[in-house]
């Protein structure tokens, strides 16, 4: 059994698969992870504010470039993921397989840690296409999970400390060249990791890229003259242009720069009514018929003071003109210029205290985003509005007509459509 193991780990023995490469490709993933875990739990507490909470309005984008920065780090995880379980599972056949009660806790955290990180990211990805083939509520597993994540990285990093001081740390710079000389002549599968060198040197030959990357690439291969640099080099180019092409070919969703690359993304800019995707139709929140009635009116309340007022009365009230995304939690987002009425203005025409926050509430009978809630710190805000028109025209049915909320650096899941009743919450 024993040398069954060990077969099996020699086997699997390559120069890309030593622990220099596991602690490189994982200081990226833990920066990723560190990332999304971050702005996961701004878009969390966005949505779900504990009651003392208020968020900055500005920059106006920052929802769209948290959110946009989500997905994006959270993309780049798959490659990078996939490569670090790459580098280390001829861990796996590790032998004897548990070592000490420590060791067997080790390695059940790690199983956990992978578990976990597996789940997390497929059911995140999944989410940004609206796909959810799982028989739990996406954000309260997904965000449970960010916590244990977190939990594990700390504990996994402490219990690798030694390793990763080992190949990181300047003062240990002669240590370490010694351990690779020994790692190198004395490995299992040193034969196989010679042949492995000779492949990659066909596959991508000996030259050594120049300027910024051949630097950064020199900077990581510490033995740039040893014959198993190339294969090392192929490896992290494999990973870099895996991750290069994930974020690429979808960031576009949310960095319009991008757009043009924007292949697997699940929406697109520009495409949908008036030049901006719609989430959810009229006909799926079953508001056709309400939305378009003639008796429409959008009541405000604080307070005893209760007031309602036709599309035609606000229209006669002063307009501001905005521009500000819808970004939605899924990561695409489209930039579009509203025109309405300051929300600000219509609170005070009731008398709403300063401080209050408010509830918006839709004229969709069911479906979470009926009812959603807006701190004072959106409610006063000149860039916040009930906006009637859209990219110059009036506001589409599916945007939200005949008025819907925007408002600056929030998540596009807060931004109400068919508005019915906004109402000053008194605490
Ligand atoms: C280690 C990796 C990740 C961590 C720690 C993480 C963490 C979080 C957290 C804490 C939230 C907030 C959940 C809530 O609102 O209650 C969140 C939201 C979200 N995450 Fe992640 N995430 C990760 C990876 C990903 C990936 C790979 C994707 C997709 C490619 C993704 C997509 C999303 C989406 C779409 C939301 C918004 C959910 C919603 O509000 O409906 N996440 N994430
Ligand atoms: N009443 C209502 N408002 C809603 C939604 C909804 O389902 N119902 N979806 C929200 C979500 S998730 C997003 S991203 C934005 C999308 O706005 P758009 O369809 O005008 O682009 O509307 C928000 N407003
Ligand atoms: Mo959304």
């Amino acid at each position: 059994m024993r040398r069954m193991m060990y077969e099996a780990q020699r086997s699997l023995a390559t120069p890309s698969r030593n622990p220099r490469m596991a602690v490189v490709i994982g200081r990226l993933l833990g920066v990723a992870f560190i990332v999304c875990f971050g702005t996961g739990v701004y878009s969390h507490f966005l949505q779900e504010p504990l009651p003392w909470m208020r968020f900055p309005t500005r920059p106006a984008l920052l929802y769209q470039f948290s959110q946009g920065t989500h997905i994006v780090a959270g993309i780049a995880c798959f490659p990078l993921l996939l490569a670090k379980l790459y580098i280390v599972f001829p861990e796996l056949f590790a032998s004897p397989p548990v070592k000490s009660f420590l060791h067997l806790l080790e390695r059940a955290s790690i199983a956990l840690f992978v578990g976990a990180s597996l789940v997390q990211i497929t059911i995140g990805l999944l989410n940004t296409y609206q796909w959810y083939p799982w028989p739990f509520p996406f954000r309260e597993v997904h965000y449970a999970l960010g916590w244990v994540l977190v939990g594990l990285l700390v504990l996994h990093i402490g219990i690798k400390l030694p390793i990763i001081t080992r190949f990181w740390s300047a003062r240990h710079e002669a240590e370490r060249e010694a351990t690779d000389a020994a790692g190198a002549t004395e490995a299992p599968g040193a034969a196989d990791a010679e042949a492995a060198r000779l492949e990659a040197v066909r596959l991508w030959g000996s030259r050594r890229p120049s300027g910024v990357t051949g630097r950064l690439l020199a900077w990581i291969d510490a033995t740039p003259a040893a014959p198993t640099s190339v294969s090392r080099r192929g490896f992290l180019t494999a990973v870099g242009i895996a991750g290069a092409a994930v974020v690429g070919l979808t960031a576009g969703q949310t960095f319009a720069p991008l757009d043009a690359l924007n292949v697997f993304g699940p929406r697109k800019k520009g495409v949908g009514q008036q030049g901006v995707p719609v989430n959810r139709t009229a006909q799926k929140a079953g508001v056709t018929a309400s939305a378009t009635a003639a008796g429409w009116a959008l009541t405000l309340a604080a307070g005893g003071v209760e007031r309602s007022f036709s599309r035609a009365e606000l229209e006669a009230m002063p307009q501001t003109e905005v521009e500000l995304p819808i970004a939605c939690v899924e990561g695409w987002s489209q930039l579009a210029v509203w025109r309405g009425v300051r929300l600000r203005d219509l609170a005070d025409l009731v008398d709403a205290d300063p401080d209050a926050s408010f509830r918006l509430t839709s004229l969709e009978q069911r479906g979470s985003f009926r009812r959603t809630q807006m701190g004072p710190e959106y409610v006063r805000d000149p860039l916040t509005l009930v906006a009637l028109e859209l990219n110059g025209e009036t506001l589409d049915l599916q945007h939200g007509y005949p008025a819907r909320m925007i408002a600056p650096g929030r998540p596009g899941v807060l931004q109400t459509k068919w508005l019915s009743r906004i109402e000053a919450i008194t605490a």
